[in-house]
């Protein structure tokens, strides 16, 4: 009789560097703090505030470890939930400039590219879940037209256009002021117990 073998679904983990005022980013710390998880090959990866670097590093460790999915992590300082992004927009358009000193004004990301993407994560069964486990949790339809979209735009054009068996999507977290310590509804281990329920839902749903 033939045994079949579980196979573990590789999950990529991206956060990325301080920027702005802040001297933390809070989507690197959630993800750091992720412990090894039954069932799932976990990798993590640190990414620069920077447009272009931000999208070679990623799609280079995309190519390199072929991961079944890549959650992407940003931080928007003044949400308080857990935003599953749904969309991401042909659009880089920054007040400030990146940590590389970019500061694209209006630009189309891809000119062959589509005006949008769509997130390929189980959006809506993740929502679900979370709010099962009393989560701020929320669906998003903007994830700004800054290096947070801009990366998700470029890696959803990444998986499109070479046809990779990859799902891919970005989450936006609170910033570390939301986050205090003190505040019983939102803080550092709801965030990080938040991610780990959203990696089970991504487990609980692969199918090879
Ligand atoms: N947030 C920024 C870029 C890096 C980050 O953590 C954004 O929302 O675009």
């Amino acid at each position: 009789m033939a045994t079949s073998v579980a196979v573990r679904p590789k999950m990529l983990l991206t956060g990325f560097e301080p920027f702005g005022q802040c001297d933390v980013n809070t989507s690197w710390e959630i993800v750091k703090s992720i412990p090894e998880l039954p069932g799932m090959l976990l990798s993590k990866l640190l990414l620069p505030v920077a447009f272009n670097a931000s999208v070679d590093i990623l799609v280079r460790k995309i190519d390199e470890l072929q991961p079944d999915f890549v959650v992407s992590l940003g931080q928007a300082s003044s949400r308080d939930t857990f935003s599953l992004e749904r969309v991401a927009v042909n659009i880089a358009d920054a007040k400030h400039p990146d940590n590389a000193g970019f500061c694209p004004k209006n630009l189309v990301i891809s000119s062959e590219g589509e005006r949008q993407y769509i997130s390929t994560l189980p959006i809506v069964d993740i929502f679900h879940s979370l709010q099962q486990h009393d989560i701020p949790v929320s669906v998003s339809d903007s994830a700004g037209v800054y290096v947070c979209n801009h990366l998700m735009y470029c890696i959803l054009h990444h998986i499109s256009v070479n046809g990779l068996p990859v799902k891919a999507g970005f989450i936006h977290v609170p910033g570390i002021v939301k986050l205090s310590p003190g505040n019983a509804t939102l803080n550092m281990s709801i965030m990080q117990n938040a991610l780990i329920l959203t990696l089970e839902v991504l487990r609980n749903g692969f199918v090879n």
